[in-house]
């Protein structure tokens, strides 16, 4: 669901472009990302996810599963960080992240598909599972709220598993989704064994949607030492200075901690 109606209507006056993210959300990361390669300027709507900030009927007005990033472009709200970044290389073309190669569009199209299939059952469910950030244990107070504004089924099944008060992920919830990563990057390291990014050659929406995933999995440990070419080529894009400004100084400076 790309483009939404929001029922929070304050955000059709806005101009330009304005984004709902998170300081330490890789999937806020990935859209900081595109709009730093882009030189965009943008107006940033901090989200404290540990505050809840997210979890108010305004909020979900915008995103309607209550989740950062949102985008809104001169009225127009795009949420799905994936699919913001395809509508921002729509609209602003140059510089191009997209494949020089036509056959090439589609494995673009189809790692950025991955990558948003994957955030729930894989990265989320690992980063949560290990505790690396408490961000979503909810009070019961807070998890009322949050049970009465989110009506997809999928976020209501997980922080029933973490969030709500007392619970937790199971270790075989962590063993699958382990296995689906591992999957996922023992193919991305086949790539890169022998490109320097994962399509076509070419810095792309891909490499630039997967990096941040790459940051935030490091930081639970994931365990990346049977892919020294995702690797290598993590250590490449994160040398950018797009990349630091994007993701790595939001880290630095974050209150969120491990804890
Ligand atoms: N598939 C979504 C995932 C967004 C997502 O789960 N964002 C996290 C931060 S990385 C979030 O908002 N978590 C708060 C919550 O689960 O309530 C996307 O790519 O935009």
């Amino acid at each position: 669901m790309p483009i939404v109606e929001p029922t929070n209507k304050s955000v059709l006056e806005f101009e330009g472009i304005h984004l709902y993210h998170a300081d330490r959300s890789n999937c806020s990361a990935r859209v900081r990302l595109l709009l730093e390669e882009k030189k965009l300027p943008w107006v940033g709507h901090h989200i404290n996810l540990k505050a809840k900030d997210n979890i108010s009927e305004e909020y979900f007005g915008i995103h309607p599963k209550g989740l950062v990033p949102a985008l809104v472009h001169d009225g127009t709200v795009v949420v799905e960080s994936n699919d913001i970044l395809a509508y921002l290389e729509d609209q602003f073309p140059e510089p191009g992240f997209r494949a020089v190669a036509d056959e090439d569009q589609p494995k673009i199209d189809r790692w950025l598909k991955i990558s948003g299939e994957i955030h729930l059952p894989g990265i989320k469910t690992l980063q949560y599972y290990k505790r690396v950030a408490r961000i979503l244990e909810k009070s019961e107070e807070e998890y009322n709220r949050y049970r009465e504004l989110q009506t997809d089924p999928a976020h209501l099944e997980f922080h029933a598993k973490h969030g709500a008060p007392g619970s937790s992920l199971t270790e075989e919830d962590a063993a699958e989704a382990t296995r689906l990563m591992n999957e996922i990057y023992e193919e991305m390291d086949g790539i890169l064994s022998s490109s320097d990014y994962i399509v076509g050659g070419k810095y792309t929406l891909a490499d630039i949607s997967w990096a941040p995933t790459i940051t935030t999995q490091k930081i639970g440990e994931f365990d990346f030492s049977p892919f020294p070419n995702v690797l290598s080529w993590y250590d490449r894009i994160s040398a950018r200075p797009q990349f630091d400004t994007a993701f790595l100084k939001w880290i630095r400076e974050s209150s969120w901690g491990h804890g």
